[in-house]
């Protein structure tokens, strides 16, 4: 199959490339921004017979629209991902995730091309510590920050493109993601590296909040079942049971990483902060046969901070302007 995965030079979509350039001979073609969170590094190794990699904007209709035709599907990456960012300067976010959303679902309905979107649980608020409920497909939405408001109004659009227009598309929200080639902004990898830069980690609040974890890898096998397997029309939600309280991440973090229990700071929290997400992904173990791999958290973050120890060439150029990043909004918001 041509694949056209948009935003496939950050996180998420570089890790469904190497996925799915192992799993079969597909071909791949990227289009990707390469914002602050892009990094062409993260596809580097794969074969150049099966991968094109296109620098551009999902803003861009008339590249959309011919990298479209040329493609059998689309599995739709592309995004403004971090809540933090999003507070400061929301513009980005609807842009990318709405706008952007929208240019590719007009491309795909003009050619009739199969759509697979990517989104988060976050469209569906948050639950208390203590609701024994998950998130199922039918959790009525109720996001809370700019950002998950945005992948919430682009899932709807979505969803109407399918009613309306007959388009052929799925959908999934997936909780939160770790694994190789995520940027040093996010939550384990900014502790990871700030360890091994001798620096103290740092958690929001009292670290009560609850974030239910997913090897990245494990996302992008269930991505891959939903595209070829999957039922039109369809959302599927994906988790991987791996609830767990930010100060117990950052528990095992400094465990694995040998250093003192105590060794981290408790900062300012972020405002409007999510307790808890959790997910229920019955319906694609059920209906698509979908397992976890890394079902051992401890085991799947202990080879996560490998990764970030043998790769400090990927990680280091970002380090300091990530940091910067944070100063400058603790500053802003104090
Ligand atoms: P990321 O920030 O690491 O990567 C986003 C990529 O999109 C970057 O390579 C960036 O350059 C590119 N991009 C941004 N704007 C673009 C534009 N206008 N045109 C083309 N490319 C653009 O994000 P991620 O964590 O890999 O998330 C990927 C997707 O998965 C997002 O849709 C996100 O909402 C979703 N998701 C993420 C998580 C998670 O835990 N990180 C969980 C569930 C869902
Ligand atoms: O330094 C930190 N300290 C801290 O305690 C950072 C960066 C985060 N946190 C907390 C906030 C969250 O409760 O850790 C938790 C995880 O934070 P993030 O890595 O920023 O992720 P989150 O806000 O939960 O959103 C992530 O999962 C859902 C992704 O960034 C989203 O793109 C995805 O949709």
């Amino acid at each position: 199959m041509r694949i056209l995965v948009t935003g496939g030079a950050g996180f998420i979509g570089s890790n469904f490339v190497h996925h799915v350039l192992g799993a079969g001979d597909h071909h791949v073609t990227v289009i990707d921004k390469l914002t602050y969170a892009g990094n062409r590094a993260s596809l580097e190794g794969l074969p150049a017979s099966r991968l094109q990699f296109v620098h551009g904007d999902i803003l861009d209709a008339p590249l959309v629209d011919r990298l479209v035709g040329e493609s059998e599907a689309v599995v739709h990456f592309a995004a403004e991902s971090h809540n933090d960012n999003s507070l400061d300067d929301p513009r980005p976010f609807v842009d990318t995730n709405i706008i952007g959303t929208f240019t590719l679902l007009e491309a795909v309905r003009r050619h009739g091309t199969r759509f697979h979107h990517i989104s988060t649980d976050e469209v569906y608020g948050d639950l208390e510590l203590d609701d024994p409920a998950r998130f199922t497909e039918s959790t009525p939405y109720n996001p809370s920050s700019p950002y998950s408001s945005t992948k919430a109004g682009s899932d709807l659009l979505v969803r109407a493109w399918v009613r309306s227009f007959g388009l052929r598309a799925t959908l999934s929200n997936c909780s939160n993601n770790y694994g190789p080639y995520q940027h040093v902004e996010k939550f384990i990898p900014r502790q990871i590296t700030n360890v091994l830069r001798g620096e103290r980690p740092k958690l929001y609040g009292a670290g009560r909040n609850v974030r239910d974890w997913i090897h990245a890898d494990d996302h992008s096998a269930a991505v891959l079942a939903i595209l070829e397997r999957g039922r039109l029309g369809e959302t599927y939600l994906i988790g991987a049971d791996g609830e767990r309280s930010n100060r117990e991440v950052l528990a095992l973090i400094l465990e694995a990483m040998g250093r003192p229990a105590d060794e981290f700071d408790e900062v300012a929290d972020r405002p409007g902060h999510d307790l808890r997400y959790a997910i229920d992904s019955s319906k694609l173990r059920g209906e698509l046969g979908w397992m976890p791999r890394f079902a051992d958290f401890s085991a799947g973050l202990a080879a996560t901070i490998d990764w970030y120890r043998r790769n400090e060439a990927w990680w280091a150029p970002q380090k300091q302007a990530a940091e910067d990043r944070y100063r400058a909004q603790h500053t802003a918001r104090a």
